[in-house]
């Protein structure tokens, strides 16, 4: 049986004439940081400090002896960042260039000193420009001439942290006559059957050349074994009437274990297990009357895809842990998403993240590793690039949550429409991967699952490639230029990246940047603010709908917030409310990679936005929602759920003191998986410029709001209202927080990490009608200072 050994302890990296111990998997900037060599770079603006670690090459080294009574020893590294010379005892074992790749080289018998010396990432890039020229890119960086993460190299909300080091796990494989080389199961389900077929190669050792072995699979209790004599075969295994996998919310998320054994006669020589699931999945793109659909079908079932885009969880990738993505993947299931997009600018993340989104019924979307700029198909990339796709697809095909492959982000867009097409004047851009070799490969390896070229795409360079009546679309020009409002202008049919910036908690700024006076213009707030004009268009977003609060920086900072989550709010319920013709959002972005203001929902400390607690409301199976439009004002009910929803819709005109002077009251049944909308009756509706009245519309326990007005034009009660602690026995970390409002409220606000840095609420912004009431639950906090609770309380003010 092959046998291993981890080679996780006992390495150093050199440092001016020192060996430091260093910690495997993991970085240079982490060893440094344990070491006390590095400030940390996430706080203040020592990121710019720095900057020499990521610009001058780096040693590791570590004892290996591989002297077993195995035939043959492989020395196994899972990821090298990125590009290594790595030699053992003096001699030389090989060159790597990709960290989206593992390495295996042949030490048998072999001891002595294992050296792996890594060039700076700029050196290796820079050569790789002379060879094949320059290209354009978004970004300053050199990202497209070197294959590891791009947003190591620094991003519009990332810092520019240029890693190299062993990231990923290394080992010694001890084996005997064979080792199991690469499994493909290709899982297919019909009418009541599911079938995987098991493709699988073995290399043997010079030995174990031509011997009969014997291979058996098994799965959900169905058994099928081969005997052979070369180095492939498959097996086919039928198991009737499966229990599926579903994503959350549809189903359950069954996952069988699949588990191939090669042997040779009674002796096991290796093993190879997984977790797959039985479903069909299916990417419509059919041409009808709007244009080019866009929607998933999973197990024949359609669906408007509830999605957030995910960036690699912290700019020194090696330091996501199994926990760590566990807590954020949960957070996104309990925020009611039900799609990960993968994004092209960081990596196919480690297996953990795929098992986890399995277990969650998380559907995955898997950018290939390609983002806003144009890649040279010359070699040495072009090699890479066809390696690297070839070994992670395989790697991550197994994974029923895994429903998408796509090309890369934007450069199918940069290149007809941000000036490379020219700029290029024929030179190779990576049209070739995401329309000819990324397609074969996916067709060859992994036949069961759909590819698209790229986010955003048209599917034709007929149109152009961001036009939203035809596939993914991404909505950026609201954002940058205009009113969140003006989302409501257009139906795409598939919003793959829209959002809005805000700051992160006033905690995690306040760890960041320790000392600093906070000011929306303070020297720190702006070093982490990375998107261009990014103050600017956060204060204007705010100015659209409020008096600019000058010089305070409480208020500004609740406002944008306000403003993100408004914003975002605005896209996703016009959007699903046009379910089918919209089949899905993917909000830009969950989570930040360290602590920035950012479009995040999740702050770089994993601080919850007022946006995070608005996305549980948009993405629940059953959505209430006011939206006006150029004929009126709309109500929809949006039922996402496998059953009818009946319900008694309430909807109110109200003037700002709180009395009623409209009420229309009536039944509906929104039909599964549909959306039923309404005109709000006229003698109901508000004028459009109605700066004192209101609707409010209530139908099980959900509510929407709806104010004609910018919200600085509207006129608002000064808001009043009573604060109440109630201690919550048996739970000794936790208190609630009654508000209890005399007059209109509007989205008020707690923001628990004022109380203590690390204390949580269970909801964000929450509005109140004279009379009502919320019960907010306070986690982490168990004070009784009413004061301290109305200073952590926001909500709008009059102008
Ligand atoms: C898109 C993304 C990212 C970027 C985001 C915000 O371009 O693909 O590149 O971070 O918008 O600008």
């Amino acid at each position: 049986m092959k046998d291993i050994t981890l080679l996780t302890k006992g390495w150093s990296l050199q440092h001016e004439g020192k060996a430091l111990s260093a910690e495997v998997p993991g970085c240079v900037h982490t060893d440094l940081l344990a070491a006390g060599l590095l400030p940390d770079p996430y706080i203040g603006t020592n990121e710019l400090d720095v900057a020499w670690v990521g610009e001058r090459p780096w040693t590791y080294t570590a004892h290996i002896d591989a002297v077993t009574a195995h035939e043959r020893t492989d020395l196994v590294f899972d990821g090298l960042d990125t590009a290594a010379e790595i030699t053992l005892d003096g001699s030389e074992l090989g060159r790597t260039r990709n960290m989206h790749r593992a390495y295996r080289f042949d030490v048998t018998g072999r001891s002595g000193e294992l050296r792996v010396r890594f060039l700076s990432a700029y050196a290796e890039a820079e050569a790789v420009r002379e060879r094949t020229g320059d290209r354009p890119n978004v970004y300053p960086a050199p990202s497209q001439y070197i294959r590891k993460m791009a947003c190591s190299f620094g991003w519009d909300w990332g810092p520019t942290l240029v890693t190299a080091g062993i990231w990923r796990p290394v080992r010694l494989e001890h084996w005997s006559t064979a080792r199991i080389a690469r499994v493909r199961p290709l899982v297919t389900v019909t009418e009541a059957a599911g079938r995987v077929e098991v493709h699988f190669e073995v290399e043997r050792s010079v030995a174990g050349h031509g011997r009969r072995l014997t291979a058996g699979a098994t799965v959900a209790g169905a058994h099928a074994e081969v005997q052979f004599t070369g180095t492939r075969a498959v097996l086919t295994l039928d198991v009737p009437d499966p229990a599926l996998w579903w994503p959350r919310g549809y189903g359950e998320q069954t996952l069988h274990e699949l588990e191939l054994v090669v042997s040779e006669g009674r002796d096991v020589l290796d093993v190879w297990r997984r977790r797959i699931g039985f479903r069909t999945v299916e990417l419509d793109r059919t041409p009808d009357e709007h244009g080019t659909a866009f929607t998933l079908a999973v197990n024949g079932e359609r669906l408007f895809a509830r999605g957030v885009n995910w960036i690699p969880d912290d700019a020194l990738p090696s330091r996501v842990t199994a926990e760590r993505y566990r807590r954020r993947l949960t957070q996104a299931a309990e925020a009611n998403v039900d799609l990960v997009r993968v994004w092209g600018g960081g990596i196919y993340e480690d297996d953990a993240f795929y098992d986890i989104c399995d277990e969650l019924g998380l559907m995955v979307w898997q950018d290939f590793p390609f983002a806003c700029a144009a890649y040279p198909e010359e070699q040495p990339l072009r090699g890479e690039v066809e390696a690297e796709a070839r070994e992670n697809v395989v790697r991550l095909m197994p994974h029923p949550s895994l429903v998408l492959w796509n090309g890369n982000n934007e450069n199918l867009w940069g290149f007809r429409d941000w000036g490379w097409e020219p700029e290029l004047a024929g030179d190779s851009w990576g049209g070739g991967y995401y329309l000819d070799l990324l397609p074969r490969l996916v067709a060859d390896l992994d036949p069961t699952r759909p590819y698209t070229p790229g986010s955003p795409w048209s599917g034709s360079w007929e149109r152009h490639p961001n036009d939203p009546a035809h596939g993914t679309h991404h909505s950026w020009e609201v954002w940058n230029r205009r009113d969140y409002a003006e989302y409501r202008d257009s139906v795409p049919r598939f919003v793959a990246e829209f959002g809005w910036q805000a700051p992160p908690a006033l905690a995690t700024l306040r760890r960041a940047l320790p000392g600093e006076t906070l000011a929306a213009d303070s020297p720190g707030m702006l070093h982490h603010q990375k998107a261009e004009d990014g103050k600017g268009k956060l204060d204007r977003g705010v100015n659209r709908h409020f008096v600019l609060p000058e010089g305070d920086f409480d208020r500004w900072h609740y406002l944008t917030q306000v403003v993100q989550a408004r914003a975002v709010a605005a896209g996703i319920e016009h959007w699903r409310a046009h379910w089918p013709m919209c089949a899905g959002t993917v909000v830009w972005q969950l989570n930040d990679c360290w602590p920035v203001s950012s479009w995040s929902a999740i702050d770089g400390d994993g601080r919850l936005k007022p946006l995070y607690h608005e996305l549980r409301r948009l993405y629940a199976d059953h959505l209430l929602t006011i939206q006006p439009d150029p004929g009126g004002t709309n109500l929809a009910l949006v039922n996402q759920s496998a059953h009818p929803w009946s319900t008694t819709v309430t909807l109110r005109r109200l003037t700002t003191d709180g009395s009623q002077t409209g009420q229309s009251t009536w039944e509906v049944e929104v039909a599964p998986r549909s959306v039923t909308r309404t005109r709000v009756p006229p003698k109901v509706a508000v004028a459009p410029a109605a700066d004192k009245e209101f609707l409010v519309a209530d139908a099980d326990g959900l509510r929407a709001l709806h104010i004609a007005v910018a919200d600085r034009d509207f006129d608002y009660p000064s808001p009043r209202f009573d604060v109440r602690i109630d201690p919550v026995d048996g739970k000794g970390d936790r208190v609630d927080v009654v508000v209890t409002a005399h007059t209109l409220v509007r989205d008020l606000l707690l923001q628990p990490d004022r109380l203590a840095p690390d204390a949580t609420a269970d909801r964000g912004l929450t509005s109140l009608l004279p009379g009502e009431e919320v019960r907010i639950q306070v986690q982490g906090w168990t004070g009784r200072d009413v004061q301290a609770v109305r200073a952590a309380l926001f909500c709008v003010e009059p102008a």
